[in-house]
């Protein structure tokens, strides 16, 4: 059964201000913050924990419940994976349709926190390998289609509402549910529509000639929607037909609008420059912590932060390294060009001649694992790689690691620096996107000041990697500074709290004016 969203009621005395909130005053004549509830139709290609290939299904099944306490009760739409139709036992048939040509199931599943719609369509869904690859780890052929018809599904929701529930909003995440966007324009689908980039890397581009094939009138094969570069792009939809357009973090929407970092969509992104904003993504702090993380060997928090000893025992025993008290680096990430992974390797050796010792976790890139693999077996026991992704690892190595290394060389946000603040290993982030503004680098005025969370260093830069290793190994040795840092790094606050009153203050926004600029853009390219 899916259990129905409980938001508090209106009440006859509140009065509306100015950002969409309503107030009341309680017995003791204080002004009291409520609501009006709003309903959210959340679009995405994974989620948190029914299907996780990266940070997207972390935030896409943590915000949901951030935005129930700004009376914003949303439910997700995701494809009906076979892991996701197993792992949701408890669902029901929440509606048929047809769309593109095929025959589609929606259900409807409670998971965890999550109010779950899953668009189940065995041909082009029912597959082997995981949402985006096959088994030998290439594009799905028709990604396309799979993430057109989710889109589809998307509009048919956002048109008719799905068992007597309707949304207000409709939030589009990333690529593959970028051509909602155009499905809602070409059926005058009037709900306003939010567009979050969670990786501008990613932009959906298909050859022009699938076009013909996704039910979209001919005028949005414009250089205004999805025309691009002679291809299309579900990304580009999205940016040019989202009522607004927002990234996971300030620094990364400034950012991608430079011709540097802006992936060929700069120009693009320049068009939509009055709607585009960046709201920083937030953790799950019931699940990231570390006084009650079920998959870590010692439960703690600040006042018992020394028996965090236990799990660095524990990272030692598990991975293979040789124990010892030279500090414990990780790199938990996907081992790729962007996550600046190739920076490591040259680094290695003066960091094990400081006596550290380094674990990377992931997949990714085999030229990058092939070199960090020969470091491995150069220096056994100081030096281990270990392929693939589990989240117990994940969390046992932010409870049990010094030090958390991310080197990208463009990072939208990042969350793996707010797991691992929240559990006091200490970052070492390269100074861009979500990772510049969510790290206070150690320097002598931030660490006078007590403010320092981590170190920071120049994207891309070995030299300045090093250096930065470097001093996050000089502060180690001083175990009353490393303790300091590692006070205020677990003292930072990342929970969703502000960014969810970000989303919901701009749901309300667009609820209020439903601005349309888009659409006439669109009609215009007739
Ligand atoms: O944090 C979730 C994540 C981001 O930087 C990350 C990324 C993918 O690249 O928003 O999405």
């Amino acid at each position: 059964m899916t259990r129905k969203l409980e938001i508090p009621p209106f009440d006859s005395h509140s009065e509306r201000i100015s950002n969409g909130m309503e107030t009341e005053t309680d017995s003791k004549g204080r002004i009291v913050r409520r609501f009006e509830p709003l309903a959210v139709l959340a679009v995405a290609s994974e989620a948190f924990p029914v299907i996780k290939t990266g940070g997207l299904a972390d935030v896409i099944g943590s915000l949901p419940k951030a935005l129930l306490s700004q009376g914003v009760g949303a439910r997700t739409l995701i494809p009906a994976y076979p892991s996701v139709l197993a792992k949701c036992e408890d669902k029901e048939v929440a509606g048929q349709m047809s769309l593109l040509g095929e025959q589609v199931t929606l259900w409807a599943s409670h998971c965890n926190d999550l109010e779950l719609l899953l668009v189940d369509c065995p041909a082009l869904f029912d597959r082997r390998g995981g949402p985006y690859l096959d088994d030998q780890g290439r594009n799905h052929p028709d990604n396309w289609r799979r993430f057109a018809l989710l889109s589809a599904a998307a509009a048919r929701i956002a048109a008719e509402g799905v068992d007597g529930w309707r949304p207000d909003v409709v939030h589009l995440h990333d690529w593959q549910a970028g051509l909602t966007a155009a499905y809602m324009r070409a059926s005058g689908i009037d709900v306003p529509i939010v567009l979050t980039i969670h990786n501008l890397a990613f932009q959906g581009q298909f050859p022009v000639s699938v076009f013909s094939e996704l039910g979209l009138p001919d005028h949005f094969l414009h250089v205004n929607a999805l025309e691009y570069y002679g291809d299309i792009s579900f990304l580009k939809a999205g940016i040019r037909m989202a009522d607004a357009v927002t990234t996971v973090s300030p620094t990364y929407a400034r950012e991608i609008l430079t011709e540097e970092q802006g992936m060929g969509m700069a120009g693009v992104l320049q068009s939509r420059r009055s709607v585009l904003s960046g709201i920083v993504n937030g953790i799950d702090e019931d699940i990231w912590n570390p006084l009650t993380d079920p998959y870590i060997a010692q439960n703690y928090d600040l006042d018992s932060i020394d028996r965090r000893r236990d799990n660095r025992d524990a990272v030692e025993r598990t991975f293979g390294l040789t124990p010892g008290d030279g500090a414990i680096l990780s790199v938990i990430s996907r081992l790729t060009w962007q996550k600046g992974i190739d920076l490591l390797a040259p680094v290695l050796p003066g960091l094990i001649d400081r006596g550290a010792r380094l674990i990377v976790i992931g997949e990714g890139d085999p030229s990058i694992i092939y070199g960090l693999a020969e470091q491995a077996r150069k220096h056994s026991g100081r030096v281990v790689i270990h392929l693939g992704f589990s989240e117990e690892s994940a969390h046992l190595l932010h409870a049990g690691s010094d030090i958390v290394i991310q080197p990208s060389r463009f990072e939208p946000c990042g969350l793996t620096q707010l797991y691992a603040l929240r559990y006091g290993a200490i970052p070492i982030v390269a100074r861009t996107g979500g990772l510049a503004e969510t790290v206070i680098d150690a320097n002598e005025a931030a660490m006078a000041a007590g403010v320092a969370t981590g170190f920071q260093f120049h994207p891309g830069s070995i030299e300045d990697l090093y250096n930065a290793i470097d001093r996050a190994l000089t502060t180690y040795d001083n175990t009353g500074s490393w303790r300091r840092l590692q006070t205020q790094a677990m003292r930072t606050d990342f929970g969703w709290g502000r960014s969810a009153e970000r989303y919901a203050r701009l749901y309300r926004q667009l609820t209020r004016s439903q601005a349309g600029v888009t659409v006439g853009d669109v009609r215009r390219c007739a």
